[in-house]
């Protein structure tokens, strides 16, 4: 392991000055990153001094490092965490085998696939995001959406170091690619759905770093478990910061929650719009919006892929060590929905077939846990917020071509079609969420429509000037 090397151009402890090919090779896509940062990144504010957490080691202490910087002077490197001795593969066919240092040529297009799809994600929540600056509810929340965009930019660093140094002239084509696809274009779009949505208010913005990111702690813990080394390590450093970007998400919402709560509570009614606060049944609508299109990123219930990623031991399942299996489910089963004789059941398969069900499973496990929260600060005025079932509005698997209500029952077109305002985020909600964002920058003031955060980044406080000038 190499140690980290801060003094270099792109700073990393993968010992890139020893390989001048692969530096030269990433010190030429640096500056084509910086012009798309500059192009398609935070469309205000770039040459402001953001108070920032920057990634300086990969150990257990100390890993980061908090001070003013300008973001395309943002210091983006490329960390793997320590590799670990005798680390072995812990699922699929070749469980127990050595982990892999290099790809081995029969998983070489399946891996590169990978990279690409997880990599696509990170420069494209920066362009669904870029726009957001010019409204941010305080000068705390500027902060930690510019926080998110320079990490998310960093991991796309991470996965373009894998495809410059594992996958030669294909990884380099593919490194460029992923600054030339851009989220929401028409003709060269990102790969994924959520990430075509645009990301227009902070109230979406809350909600994507809570259930869409979510989605990414899950994929990268996968990714974790992988039997190929340097992808399991930089995907277990990605996720350190990635609990930040969750942060943001769940404390937003919270805060949002919060805000109507109290209103609720002063006003005597549930209709806290004239008040400046927004309403239970809309956050219901946004929460419903998120949260479909997010299962969407797990794929199909049953998948060939998936079986043959983890048969091959290059995703994993979340937590794969801490299951009590065979770790290879040559024979295990599992149930999976389905849609049939227009009702909603379940059929059996094989848990192999089934691992993008399982992940979903424990995504929205994983997801509840944050309604809890909120639920205990709407609780005293009589609200609450649900997660819709998981066949609503879905364009991905079993639900694909059917209408399922929040509440999971089938319906025809026309029941659909008259549930839809009710159900998900109508012009008129955008509008109105669209006239509450106004752009608080005095240090310590909040926007009418949530509430201050409990305590401020690395022990400043929430008065602290987070974004100089802005
Ligand atoms: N939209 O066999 P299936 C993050 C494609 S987020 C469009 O079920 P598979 C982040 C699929 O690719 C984490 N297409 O798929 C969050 C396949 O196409 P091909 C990102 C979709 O392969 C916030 C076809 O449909 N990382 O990090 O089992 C901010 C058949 O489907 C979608 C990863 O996703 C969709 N929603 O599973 C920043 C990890 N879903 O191959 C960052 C890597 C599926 O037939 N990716 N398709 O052309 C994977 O593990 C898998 O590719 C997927 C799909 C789980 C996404």
């Amino acid at each position: 392991m190499s140690s980290v090397d801060l003094a270099a151009r792109i700073p990393n402890n993968v010992g890139l000055a020893d390989d001048r090919r692969l530096q030269r090779a990433l010190e030429s896509w640096l500056p084509r990153y910086l012009d798309w940062w500059r192009e398609l990144g935070p469309v205000e504010h770039q040459d402001h001094d953001v108070f920032l957490r920057t990634a300086t080691d990969v150990g257990q202490e100390g890993w980061a490092h908090f001070d003013y910087v300008r973001m395309p002077d943002y210091r983006w490197g490329i960390f793997l965490a320590e590799q670990a001795d005798d680390r072995r593969i812990a699922f699929g066919d070749r469980r127990g085998e050595p982990v892999w240092q290099e790809v081995p040529g029969e998983h070489r297009s399946e891996l590169r696939r990978l990279l690409v799809v997880q990599g696509d994600t990170e420069p494209a929540s920066v362009e669904q995001q870029r726009s957001l600056c010019r409204t941010a509810p305080s000068l705390y929340d500027m902060r930690n959406l510019f926080q998110v965009n320079v990490e998310e930019g960093r991991h796309l660093w991470a996965m373009v170091y894998l495809l410059h140094r594992y996958f030669g002239r294909d990884g380099r084509d593919e490194a460029d690619e992923l600054l030339e696809r851009h989220s929401g274009d028409v003709d060269n779009p990102r790969i994924l759905g959520a990430f075509n949505e645009p990301t227009p208010d902070w109230l979406s913005f809350y909600f994507f770093t809570y259930f869409t990111d979510r989605d990414g702690k899950f994929q990268l813990a996968s990714l974790r478990e992988s039997a190929f080394d340097p992808l399991s390590r930089t995907c277990d450093f990605m996720l350190k910061e990635e609990a930040h970007h969750m942060f943001v998400g769940a404390t937003g919402v919270g805060r949002v929650v919060q805000r109507t709560a109290e209103l609720m509570r002063e006003h005597d009614t549930d209709d806290v719009r004239p008040f400046g606060g927004i309403d239970v049944a809309t956050l219901q609508r946004y929460l419903n919006f998120h949260f479909s299109v997010s299962l969407d990123l797990f794929g199909a219930e049953t998948s060939t892929n998936a079986a043959n990623y983890f048969a091959a031991g290059l995703k994993g399942r979340f937590q794969e060590e801490r299951r009590a299996d065979d770790h290879r489910l040559l024979d295990a089963t599992r149930t999976v929905p389905t849609v049939a004789d227009e009702a909603i059941g379940a059929r059996e398969v094989p848990s192999l077939a089934a691992l993008n069900e399982t992940l979903r499973d424990d995504y929205i496990a994983d997801c509840a846990k944050g309604l809890e929260r909120w639920n205990r600060t709407l609780a005293p005025v009589g609200a609450e917020l649900r997660l819709p079932h998981v066949g609503f509005h879905r364009a991905m698997g079993a639900f694909r071509d059917h209408h399922v209500s929040p509440d999971g029952r089938l319906l025809p077109e026309d029941e659909w079609a008259a549930g839809v305002p009710s159900w998900l985020p109508t012009p008129a909600d955008e509008a109105f969420v669209a006239s509450l964002m106004r752009p608080v920058t005095e240090p310590g003031r909040m926007a009418g429509w949530v509430a201050p955060p409990s305590v401020g980044i690395n022990g400043k406080p929430i008065e602290y000037e987070y974004v100089r000038g802005a």
